[in-house]
């Protein structure tokens, strides 16, 4: 029997909408502060038995349907060898940042057993570990959103290196991102290989990229990404938080889910996009911050739209939890998703 999550979008759950939220397993739980006092960032990622049961700490306190695995989008450059640190109250830094194209052809060496077996091994031993009902979902950084990083060296919202190298030469940013893209493909394929049941792509920084970017340029490195890993059977799921202006674009994309971030709603990317994807969102997580009973609500609201779509959709956040969520208040969201039925 396929986890409830697969099932349904397959078209074969006529019960519930499976729910489970992105950045779970993430810092707002006091059993992940617990293991963070005793262990860096990289040593939590790299010690299979640590990020084994990291991801496995919201199934235990939520009852969620689906693992995130623990890890990060920068886990693959930090696998092939990029120094990488966690700066408290800043996130990744990267410490000699990217500046060229002939860089990123150190992707094209990326194997994912030799940089990254932690994670295949993490992912056998959550898969050996969880019940079958339940999906473990892999994921990774998207080119656009990685090459963000590695190019600014942080997130600093700022952009003026991406930008600058945008707008003086698209087409070596483009190549240099499809460089990352076939790392990237290999990256998911070992996942798939270790039991990851669908497969996430997180495009956070999609909000900044210019539409005929994306659509002359870009949308062929991520279709590559997809192309390579038809074969793997499982769903693929592409999740560009800010995106509205390049979903008129989406008619060619090769995914099978849409991630809905916040400030759209699953009705309007249905439209947008003629119902031709699953769509998986998208309660606002600043709601999470509010009270158990406006969550509650809140949560009911976004199951009576969730009803009215073409294709039922997976409940979510519309992007991570925050680290001040009360976990009463994450609770409430999925029972409520829950308990209604469609
Ligand atoms: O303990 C700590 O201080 C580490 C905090 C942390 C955690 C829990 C980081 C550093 N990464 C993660 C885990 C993580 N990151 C997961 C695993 C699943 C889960 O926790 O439930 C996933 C899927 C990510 C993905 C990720 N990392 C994204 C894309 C999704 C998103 O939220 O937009 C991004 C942009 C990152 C970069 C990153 N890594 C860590 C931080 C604090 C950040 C954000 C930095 C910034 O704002 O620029």
């Amino acid at each position: 029997m396929k986890p409830l999550l697969i099932r349904h979008l397959s078209g074969e759950n006529f019960g519930r909408f499976p729910v489970w939220m992105m950045r779970q397993a993430g810092r707002y739980l006091p059993e992940y502060q617990e293991i963070r006092r005793n262990n860096t960032f990289w040593e939590m990622v790299t010690r299979p038995d640590v990020a084994c049961k990291v991801s496995l700490l919201p199934i235990h306190r939520l009852d969620v349907d689906a693992v995130i695995f623990f890890s990060d989008i920068l886990t693959l450059p930090y696998g092939l060898g990029i120094d990488i640190e966690l700066k408290e109250g800043i996130g990744p830094v990267v410490l000699n940042p990217l500046t060229r194209a002939e860089e990123f052809k150190q992707f094209l060496d990326f194997d994912a057993d030799k940089h990254t077996g932690f994670v295949k091994e993490a992912q056998k031993q959550v898969i050996s570990q969880l019940d079958k009902e339940k999906a473990l979902i892999g994921f990774a950084g998207a080119p656009w959103t990685v090459a963000a990083y590695l190019i600014e060296g942080r997130g600093n919202r700022h952009f003026d290196k991406l930008k600058n190298w945008l707008w003086r030469d698209p087409a070596s940013l483009a190549a240099a991102m499809s460089d990352l893209g076939v790392a990237t493909a290999r990256y998911l394929r070992g996942q798939a290989e270790s039991g990851a049941h669908a497969l996430q792509l997180f495009d956070t920084w999609a909000s900044e990229m210019p539409v005929e970017f994306f659509r002359t340029l870009y949308l062929p490195v991520l279709n590559k990404i997809f192309d390579e890993l038809s074969d793997c059977r499982v769903p693929l799921i592409y999740f560009a938080k800010g995106s509205a202006h390049l979903m008129q674009t989406y008619g060619d994309l090769r995914a099978d889910v849409l991630g809905v971030d916040s400030l759209d709603s699953m009705t309007s990317v249905e439209q947008k996009t003629g119902a031709r994807f699953s769509l998986q969102g998208n309660l606002d997580p600043y709601v999470l911050l509010t009270d158990e009973s406006n969550v509650r609500k809140a949560t009911r609201q976004l199951v009576a739209e969730a009803r009215k779509l073409k294709k039922p959709p997976i409940l979510n956040l519309g992007h991570g939890i925050f680290k001040t969520t009360p976990v009463a208040n994450a609770l409430a969201f999925v029972e409520e998703a829950k308990q209604l039925w469609i």
